[in-house]
């Protein structure tokens, strides 16, 4: 069984049923003029992971990971967002408003897709979540259970919001949690380093943290 030398200590997974999940790795955080550009935001950060999280997927690929992608969307009509989510941050351009890659963080628009260097391939499951967190009114959980899955690595933006958020839904209902240290960013260094400091403090009352580096090296040592 592979084993990452990941912080606070070593995290034994079987790739069977260990999935990954590439949060929101979308146009609308990533690229300029999309959700994360709306509320003043410097992407570039977002950007600059995009071959890392490649490479952490073309990894689970090969080792038989299932790959799992979410995209933060909304219904075009609005009825699954919030108004407290809507008004919130009194961003120059609000979820629903036409932008540089069409309506703001809505299902179908071309700002929604995952940015094409990690589009996902046939057969993987791309979870569309209205919320912070992917368990939250999404069939993931059911989607795990089913899969028999009981380990997940997760990677993606930002790294304290929705990654946090879905990390801690999938703490509490029981999966052994790793978070790719590389293969996450936020716009705010300062809350990336916090972050994952939280995350496997207490000897990991989250779960783990390690680099794609150490990842690759576990399973190429099996
Ligand atoms: C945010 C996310 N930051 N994917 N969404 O609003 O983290």
């Amino acid at each position: 069984m592979p084993v990452v030398d990941a912080k606070p200590y070593q995290y034994p997974f079987e790739p069977k049923t260990t999935a990954l999940v590439v949060i929101d790795m979308q146009r609308d955080f990533v690229e300029p003029g999309g959700f994360g550009d709306s509320l003043g935001n410097d992407v570039a950060r977002l950007t600059a992971i995009v071959p890392t999280v490649a490479e952490l997927i073309g990894l689970c690929r090969r080792y038989g990971i299932r790959v799992i992608h979410t995209r933060e969307a909304h219904r075009a009509d609005l009825t699954d967002c919030p108004p407290a989510k809507l008004k919130r941050g009194n961003p120059a351009l609000k979820i629903g408003d036409k932008g540089a890659m069409g309506r703001i963080l809505i299902d179908g628009e071309p700002g929604n897709d995952i940015v094409p260097a990690l589009a996902p391939i046939a057969g993987e499951i791309v979870i569309v979540k209205p919320g912070k967190g992917a368990f939250y009114a999404t069939a993931l959980g059911d989607i795990l259970r089913l899969q028999g899955i009981t380990h997940l690595l997760f990677a993606g933006v930002t790294t304290e919001v929705c990654v946090q958020t879905t990390m801690r839904e999938a703490n509490d209902r029981g999966y052994e949690c790793l978070l790719v240290e590389d293969a996450t960013e936020s716009y705010f260094p300062q809350f990336k380093t916090a972050a994952l400091e939280m995350i496997r403090a207490q000897g990991g009352i989250i779960g783990w943290t390690a680099t794609c580096g150490e990842v690759a090296a576990a399973l190429a040592a099996r």
